[in-house]
């Protein structure tokens, strides 16, 4: 078992909750990272995590490269791509988009991506990574050709997370998009969380405390923030350890 993996159980184990900063090697120019990482250094980050849906070959490889001059942190890939699979990092999530029914994001990337990932010492986390509808199109619902759950079926997406975990993945990621208009309810995360025994992501469109913390609330382990760190590093310094 990985330490990352490990770590992540221990913690929703304690039900100590985790922050996860999100950056997309496309938007973020690389001359930031120095000041960018002394603000997620003082906050109550735990790890990074690295994606996005269109990123150029090789700008995630020099992304991580230069974070990891700046910062102990675990580094996490969030692959929207086989090319943004790099050695550097510490870890993959092996994303399965569970809500879609498109094959190559629920199996075919996967086997187009081993010979690259054969050639790493990347620390895999099997994760169901599911896709709720914000109100607006997101990335992922264009890059990957499949329809987001819709909001008010909050059993079906409880049973798609519930059948992610029977299939053996570590982790369920409920996903409302990068820059979500709305953020995944509280229904749906608490309905989903009373349901499986493995650890909670949510994602997308959490810009403030408030919403922060209602995810928490309902039982999210790991947050994942992007936007709204790239909009307004300030929200760093409502988050000091
Ligand atoms: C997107 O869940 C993440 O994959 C984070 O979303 O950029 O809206 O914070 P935001």
């Amino acid at each position: 078992m990985g330490s990352i993996y490990k770590n992540i159980c221990n913690s929703a184990a304690k039900g100590e909750k985790l922050l996860a900063v999100l950056i997309d090697p496309e938007k973020f120019p690389l001359e930031n990272t120095k000041g960018f990482f002394e603000k997620v250094n003082r906050s109550k980050a735990n790890f990074i995590l690295i994606g996005g849906s269109t990123v150029d070959d090789n700008a995630t490889d020099a992304l991580v490269k230069e974070i990891k001059i700046h910062t102990s942190l675990p580094v996490i890939l969030f692959p929207g791509d086989i090319t943004q699979i790099t050695d550097r990092a510490d870890a993959l999530f092996f994303l399965s988009l569970i809500s879609g029914r498109n094959p190559e994001y629920l199996i075919g990337k996967h086997v187009q991506s081993i010979s690259r990932i054969r050639a790493t010492s990347l620390e895999l986390i099997s994760t169901g990574y599911i896709l709720v509808e914000n109100g607006k199109e997101t990335a992922v619902q264009r890059i990957t050709g499949t329809t987001p759950m819709p909001r008010n079926q909050v059993q079906n997406i409880i049973d798609t997370a519930k059948a992610g975990e029977f299939l053996g993945m570590k982790f369920i990621y409920l996903e409302a998009g990068s820059g979500a208009m709305h953020p995944v309810t509280p229904e749906i995360i608490r309905g989903v969380k009373q349901e499986i025994k493995i650890p909670l992501i949510v994602g997308g469109g959490i810009k403030s405390i408030k919403q922060l913390e209602k995810a928490y609330n309902s039982g999210a382990d790991v947050v994942v923030i992007g936007t709204a760190f790239e909009e307004d590093e300030g929200f760093f310094d409502m988050l000091t350890k």
